[in-house]
Protein backbone atom coordinates (compact mmCIF):
# COMPACT_ATOMS: atom_id res chain seq x y z
CA UNK A 1 0.00 0.00 0.00
CA UNK A 2 1.17 3.64 -0.68
CA UNK A 3 0.12 6.38 1.50
CA UNK A 4 0.96 10.10 1.24
CA UNK A 5 0.58 12.28 3.98
CA UNK A 6 0.32 15.99 3.92
CA UNK A 7 0.81 18.25 6.80
CA UNK A 8 2.50 21.65 7.98
CA UNK A 9 4.16 19.64 10.09
CA UNK A 10 5.77 16.87 8.25
CA UNK A 11 8.64 16.17 11.50
CA UNK A 12 6.08 15.54 14.10
CA UNK A 13 5.96 12.56 11.63
CA UNK A 14 9.14 11.40 11.02
CA UNK A 15 10.32 9.55 14.28
CA UNK A 16 6.75 7.82 14.22
CA UNK A 17 7.31 6.40 11.05
CA UNK A 18 10.26 4.93 11.28
CA UNK A 19 9.86 3.13 14.49
CA UNK A 20 8.86 -0.02 15.61
CA UNK A 21 6.47 -1.82 13.69
CA UNK A 22 5.40 0.43 11.53
CA UNK A 23 9.48 1.08 10.49
CA UNK A 24 10.11 -2.56 9.82
CA UNK A 25 6.76 -2.77 7.88
CA UNK A 26 8.19 0.02 5.32
CA UNK A 27 11.66 -1.75 5.23
CA UNK A 28 9.99 -4.74 4.41
CA UNK A 29 7.81 -2.64 1.99
CA UNK A 30 4.67 -3.75 2.82
CA UNK A 31 3.66 0.07 3.08
CA UNK A 32 5.28 3.24 1.32
CA UNK A 33 4.66 6.10 3.21
CA UNK A 34 5.97 9.79 1.79
CA UNK A 35 5.33 12.51 4.05
CA UNK A 36 5.27 16.38 2.57
CA UNK A 37 5.05 19.64 4.06
CA UNK A 38 1.97 21.51 2.29
CA UNK A 39 4.19 24.86 2.01
CA UNK A 40 6.37 23.27 -0.68
CA UNK A 41 2.98 23.75 -2.55
CA UNK A 42 2.78 27.58 -1.73
CA UNK A 43 3.10 30.35 -4.98
CA UNK A 44 3.84 33.35 -2.91
CA UNK A 45 7.82 34.49 -2.07
CA UNK A 46 6.23 34.34 1.82
CA UNK A 47 5.71 30.42 1.11
CA UNK A 48 2.10 31.32 2.50
CA UNK A 49 -0.79 28.43 3.08
CA UNK A 50 -3.80 30.41 5.19
CA UNK A 51 -5.40 33.22 5.00
CA UNK A 52 -8.47 34.88 7.47
CA UNK A 53 -11.90 33.75 6.77
CA UNK A 54 -14.54 35.68 4.96
CA UNK A 55 -16.91 36.55 7.03
CA UNK A 56 -14.54 37.20 9.97
CA UNK A 57 -13.80 35.54 12.96
CA UNK A 58 -10.89 34.54 15.09
CA UNK A 59 -8.00 32.13 13.04
CA UNK A 60 -6.86 31.50 9.98
CA UNK A 61 -8.10 29.17 7.22
CA UNK A 62 -5.79 26.72 5.06
CA UNK A 63 -5.95 28.46 1.41
CA UNK A 64 -7.03 26.11 -1.75
CA UNK A 65 -4.18 26.88 -3.51
CA UNK A 66 -1.46 24.90 -2.25
CA UNK A 67 -4.15 21.95 -1.00
CA UNK A 68 -5.42 21.47 -5.00
CA UNK A 69 -1.88 21.59 -6.14
CA UNK A 70 -0.67 19.38 -3.79
CA UNK A 71 -3.51 16.98 -4.24
CA UNK A 72 -4.07 17.16 -7.78
CA UNK A 73 0.03 16.28 -8.34
CA UNK A 74 -0.08 13.15 -5.62
CA UNK A 75 -3.77 11.58 -6.24
CA UNK A 76 -3.90 8.60 -8.69
CA UNK A 77 -6.59 7.00 -9.78
CA UNK A 78 -8.99 5.21 -7.51
CA UNK A 79 -7.34 6.60 -4.32
CA UNK A 80 -8.69 7.36 -1.39
CA UNK A 81 -7.86 11.17 -0.42
CA UNK A 82 -8.84 11.60 3.67
CA UNK A 83 -9.00 14.44 5.38
CA UNK A 84 -8.58 14.31 9.31
CA UNK A 85 -10.85 16.64 11.24
CA UNK A 86 -12.78 16.47 14.58
CA UNK A 87 -16.11 16.82 13.17
CA UNK A 88 -15.45 13.63 10.34
CA UNK A 89 -16.97 9.77 10.69
CA UNK A 90 -15.24 8.47 13.68
CA UNK A 91 -12.54 6.16 13.18
CA UNK A 92 -12.92 2.59 14.11
CA UNK A 93 -11.36 -1.26 13.86
CA UNK A 94 -13.63 -1.74 11.04
CA UNK A 95 -12.86 1.56 9.49
CA UNK A 96 -9.08 1.00 9.83
CA UNK A 97 -9.38 -2.45 8.25
CA UNK A 98 -11.36 -0.82 5.52
CA UNK A 99 -8.58 1.60 4.93
CA UNK A 100 -6.29 -0.85 5.16
CA UNK A 101 -7.82 -2.70 1.88
CA UNK A 102 -7.06 0.21 -0.21
CA UNK A 103 -4.19 0.45 -2.87
CA UNK A 104 -3.37 4.35 -2.42
CA UNK A 105 -4.21 6.69 0.50
CA UNK A 106 -3.66 10.64 0.53
CA UNK A 107 -3.96 12.58 3.75
CA UNK A 108 -4.83 15.87 3.98
CA UNK A 109 -4.20 17.42 7.59
CA UNK A 110 -5.93 20.81 8.90
CA UNK A 111 -4.64 23.32 10.74
CA UNK A 112 -5.68 26.57 12.15
CA UNK A 113 -9.77 26.81 12.41
CA UNK A 114 -9.69 25.15 9.74
CA UNK A 115 -9.78 24.89 5.78
CA UNK A 116 -12.03 26.31 2.96
CA UNK A 117 -14.66 24.01 2.46
CA UNK A 118 -14.49 24.03 -1.56
CA UNK A 119 -11.54 21.44 -0.63
CA UNK A 120 -13.75 19.30 1.31
CA UNK A 121 -15.97 19.89 -1.08
CA UNK A 122 -14.20 18.72 -4.50
CA UNK A 123 -10.97 17.04 -3.95
CA UNK A 124 -11.57 15.16 -0.37
CA UNK A 125 -13.61 11.49 -0.74
CA UNK A 126 -13.74 10.93 3.04
CA UNK A 127 -13.39 13.20 6.76
CA UNK A 128 -12.14 10.92 9.70
CA UNK A 129 -12.18 12.05 13.07
CA UNK A 130 -10.07 9.88 16.34
CA UNK A 131 -12.35 11.09 18.98
CA UNK A 132 -14.31 13.27 20.30
CA UNK A 133 -11.99 15.68 21.71
CA UNK A 134 -9.93 18.24 19.62
CA UNK A 135 -6.11 18.19 18.56
CA UNK A 136 -4.35 21.50 17.44
CA UNK A 137 -3.79 19.54 14.35
CA UNK A 138 -5.00 16.68 12.37
CA UNK A 139 -1.16 15.50 12.48
CA UNK A 140 -1.04 13.30 15.12
CA UNK A 141 -4.95 11.91 14.32
CA UNK A 142 -2.82 10.86 10.78
CA UNK A 143 -0.44 8.86 12.39
CA UNK A 144 -2.82 7.18 14.41
CA UNK A 145 -5.09 6.22 11.38
CA UNK A 146 -2.20 4.99 9.58
CA UNK A 147 -1.14 3.16 12.73
CA UNK A 148 -4.39 1.52 13.61
CA UNK A 149 -4.85 0.77 9.33
CA UNK A 150 -1.40 -0.94 9.29
CA UNK A 151 -1.96 -3.54 11.85
CA UNK A 152 -4.45 -5.06 9.39
CA UNK A 153 -1.69 -5.45 6.10
CA UNK A 154 -0.70 -8.81 6.18
CA UNK A 155 2.98 -9.37 7.26
CA UNK A 156 2.95 -6.40 9.38
CA UNK A 157 2.14 -8.16 12.91
CA UNK A 158 4.27 -10.90 12.48
CA UNK A 159 4.27 -13.52 15.31
CA UNK A 160 1.65 -10.80 17.02
CA UNK A 161 -1.37 -12.62 18.68
CA UNK A 162 -4.14 -13.04 16.10
CA UNK A 163 -6.38 -9.86 15.41
CA UNK A 164 -9.62 -12.00 15.86
CA UNK A 165 -9.30 -11.98 19.42
CA UNK A 166 -8.53 -9.00 20.06
CA UNK A 167 -10.97 -6.07 21.75
CA UNK A 168 -12.45 -4.29 19.30
CA UNK A 169 -12.85 -7.41 17.15
CA UNK A 170 -14.69 -9.41 19.85
CA UNK A 171 -16.37 -5.98 21.51
CA UNK A 172 -14.48 -7.45 24.67
CA UNK A 173 -11.91 -5.94 26.16
CA UNK A 174 -8.43 -7.92 26.55
CA UNK A 175 -7.73 -10.45 29.98
CA UNK A 176 -4.73 -9.75 32.26
CA UNK A 177 -1.70 -10.89 31.13
CA UNK A 178 1.03 -11.98 33.44
CA UNK A 179 5.18 -13.38 32.97
CA UNK A 180 7.50 -14.87 35.01
CA UNK A 181 8.70 -14.18 38.22
CA UNK A 182 5.08 -16.43 39.77
CA UNK A 183 5.52 -14.30 42.65
CA UNK A 184 6.49 -10.48 42.35
CA UNK A 185 6.41 -9.03 46.13
CA UNK A 186 4.49 -11.45 47.54
CA UNK A 187 1.94 -10.29 44.51
CA UNK A 188 1.27 -14.22 43.05
CA UNK A 189 0.17 -15.36 38.89
CA UNK A 190 -3.63 -16.58 39.28
CA UNK A 191 -3.11 -20.38 40.16
CA UNK A 192 -4.80 -21.01 37.01
CA UNK A 193 -2.83 -19.89 35.00
CA UNK A 194 0.16 -22.19 36.17
CA UNK A 195 -1.58 -25.51 35.54
CA UNK A 196 -1.49 -25.74 32.15
CA UNK A 197 -4.83 -26.56 31.57
CA UNK A 198 -5.85 -24.87 28.53
CA UNK A 199 -9.53 -25.31 29.19
CA UNK A 200 -9.90 -23.91 32.25
CA UNK A 201 -7.39 -21.04 30.80
CA UNK A 202 -9.75 -20.20 28.42
CA UNK A 203 -12.79 -20.26 30.60
CA UNK A 204 -11.13 -17.78 32.70
CA UNK A 205 -9.51 -15.46 30.41
CA UNK A 206 -12.71 -15.23 28.93
CA UNK A 207 -14.61 -14.55 32.45
CA UNK A 208 -12.24 -11.82 33.08
CA UNK A 209 -12.71 -10.05 29.93
CA UNK A 210 -16.49 -10.04 30.21
CA UNK A 211 -16.39 -8.88 33.85
CA UNK A 212 -13.70 -6.16 32.62
CA UNK A 213 -15.70 -5.30 29.82
CA UNK A 214 -18.20 -4.63 32.08
CA UNK A 215 -17.16 -2.08 34.26
CA UNK A 216 -15.41 -0.26 31.69
CA UNK A 217 -17.05 -0.76 28.82
CA UNK A 218 -20.64 -1.58 29.23
CA UNK A 219 -21.71 -0.20 25.65
CA UNK A 220 -19.48 -2.72 24.31
CA UNK A 221 -21.58 -5.71 25.09
CA UNK A 222 -24.47 -4.45 23.62
CA UNK A 223 -22.58 -4.52 20.27
CA UNK A 224 -23.15 -7.59 17.43
CA UNK A 225 -19.78 -9.62 17.82
CL1 LIG B 1 -8.71 14.09 12.85
N1 LIG B 1 -8.02 16.38 13.95
C1 LIG B 1 -7.98 17.24 14.97
N2 LIG B 1 -7.36 18.43 14.82
N3 LIG B 1 -8.50 16.99 16.16
C2 LIG B 1 -9.08 15.79 16.30
C3 LIG B 1 -9.16 14.87 15.28
C4 LIG B 1 -8.62 15.19 14.09
N4 LIG B 1 -9.83 13.79 15.73
C5 LIG B 1 -10.12 14.06 16.98
N5 LIG B 1 -9.68 15.27 17.32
Amino acid sequence: MRIDVLTLFPAMLDGFLSESMLGRAREAKLLEIAVHNLRDWSTDKHRTTDDRPFGGGAGMVLKCEPVFAAIEQLQTSGCRRIYLTPDGTPLTSALAEELSRQRHLVFLSGHYEGIDQRIRDTIIDQEVSIGDYVLTNGTLAAAVVIDALARFIPGVLGEEKSLTSESFTSNLLDFPNYTRPAVYRGMSVPEVLLQGNHGEIEKWRHAQQLEKTRKVRPDLLKKKP
